[in-house]
């Protein structure tokens, strides 16, 4: 078995939480005496640095939210001078304003580290050739992949989005092992490669995918590994946090988020209490070590659960599972909620159905009305009307099931629905229009 560091990695639980306590304690310390947002954020909540005696105590401190950047635009919140920081990243908002988040030399270091651990649990290190198909830029997912990648001696090929048949070429001339990228430009990737007459199974050296950045399902999990021929790795992160920061490793059991810089919390939504190991609320991650833009008890709005039975990589830090939706992506649908990723998971199980989904969400009247339009197969095309129907019925049949409301679906002729380079946007509400 194969670590980036095992002292870290493999360090006892108790050790850990050791290491972790002491950690928040200067953090907080630091915050309270130096930062005008903090100090005043602890006051509101009636909160000292001397009360939190344990680890457990984080409870006593304030939540963050996404609106906590975007009010205090562009860097109002960063607790290091600009002669520190070495790199800005900004995430598109398609509401309002967007985050600016700054970076010191410690912050990338710790970042890429998080990374270098992360590549190496999944199998890869010097010898592979990475190909980085996440957006370089403003975005965090190409920067972050490359730094990640060069630490653990890998070759990078930054290729980028976009230009995807000069990908898979590139692909193939320079024998790329894995590739990094949305799920949704994978599949994109696939079909290219396809109607160019390149087999990725077959054509390529391509092992191992290190995919996120968006939900996805383990059935699309098990379609990309089965149809690719690659493992599929889980890559979870937001820009607040760094960017891309916590990976699967090879037993594919969710990810791991390292204690030494992160504490993760999962509550209820409704009451904020804490949740036992294995069920699903709001994830709340603590960034222990980040010094421009610290993040204490953020609430990034991913809903997902804490494994903590010790991995069988032997992995000491926990692993959250795979993120089953947004707090605020759940769809209420006459008054049921409905997670974009309930519909592809029922979707991906139906063997007709192919990679490509649309749901779009109007108001007919007083009713809210789902349509899900479905790209069939191209095995299972067929212009007899007859066979169309029996799979749109079956369609219906499996959604209604799953998810317990009613929902139109069109099949739409394979290779119809849009395709996309960066994260997929699967989802037209139309009721806010
Ligand atoms: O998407 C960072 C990233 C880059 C992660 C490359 C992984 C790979 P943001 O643009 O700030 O950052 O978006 C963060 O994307 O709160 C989730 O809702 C979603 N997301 C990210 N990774 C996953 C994943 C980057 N593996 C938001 N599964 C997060 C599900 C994900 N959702």
């Amino acid at each position: 078995m194969h670590y980036w560091d095992p002292r870290i990695e493999e360090m006892p639980r108790d050790e850990l939480r050791k290491m972790q306590y002491r950690l928040l304690k200067t953090l907080v310390y630091r915050l309270y005496s130096f930062s005008p947002f903090y100090h005043e954020r602890m006051r509101e909540w009636k909160v000292h640095p001397d009360d939190i005696c344990s680890l457990e105590d984080i409870r006593k401190l304030p939540f963050m939210y996404k609106r906590d950047l975007r009010d205090n635009y562009p860097d109002r919140i960063f607790t290091a001078s600009q002669d520190d920081l070495v790199r800005y990243h900004v995430s598109s908002g398609t509401t309002g304003k967007p985050t600016v988040v700054g970076y010191t030399q410690a912050d990338l270091n710790n970042w890429t580290t998080s990374l270098a651990r992360g590549l190496t649990s999944c199998g890869l290190g010097r010898g592979d050739v990475i190909q980085v198909s996440y957006g370089y830029g403003l975005f965090t997912g190409g920067l972050g992949l490359h730094y990640g990648a060069e630490r653990i001696g890998a070759t990078v090929l930054p290729t980028s989005v976009g230009n995807t048949e000069r990908q898979i070429e590139l692909m193939q001339d320079l024998h790329a092992t894995a590739i990094a990228c949305t799920p949704s430009y994978l599949l994109h990737m696939g079909e290219v490669a396809e109607k160019m007459g390149v087999s990725i199974r077959n054509d390529t050296q391509l092992r191992a995918g290190i995919l996120g950045a968006e939900p996805w399902s383990a059935t699309m999990k098990d379609r990309i590994e089965e149809w690719l021929g690659i493992r599929a790795y889980d890559i979870y992160g937001t820009s607040e946090l760094s960017g891309p920061m916590f990976c699967e490793c090879t037993a594919q059991k969710g990810f791991h988020v390292w204690s030494d810089l992160a504490y993760v919390e999962v509550l209820d939504p409704e009451t904020g209490e804490p949740l036992p190991s294995g069920e699903k609320g709001e994830l709340v991650i603590t960034m222990l070590q980040k010094e421009a833009l610290p993040m204490i008890r953020y609430k990034i709005g991913d809903i997902s659960s804490i494994e903590d039975e010790v991995c069988p990589c032997g992995r000491t830090h926990p692993r959250v599972q795979r993120i089953s939706g947004r707090v605020d992506d759940m769809l209420i649908i006459r008054g049921i909620n409905v997670f974009p990723s309930q519909i592809e998971h029922a979707l991906m199980n139906i063997p007709q159905v192919g990679d490509h989904f649309q749901i779009v969400v109007d108001r007919k009247g007083a009713l809210d009305d789902m349509l899900v339009r479905v790209e069939v197969s191209p095995e299972a095309f067929s212009d007899k009307i007859t066979d169309l129907m029996k799979i749109g019925k079956l369609v219906e049949h499996r959604l209604r099931n799953s998810l317990n409301v009613a929902v139109n679906v069109e099949l739409v002729e394979p290779g119809s629905l849009p395709r996309f380079e960066g994260k997929a946007k699967r989802v037209i509400d139309r009721r806010s229009l």
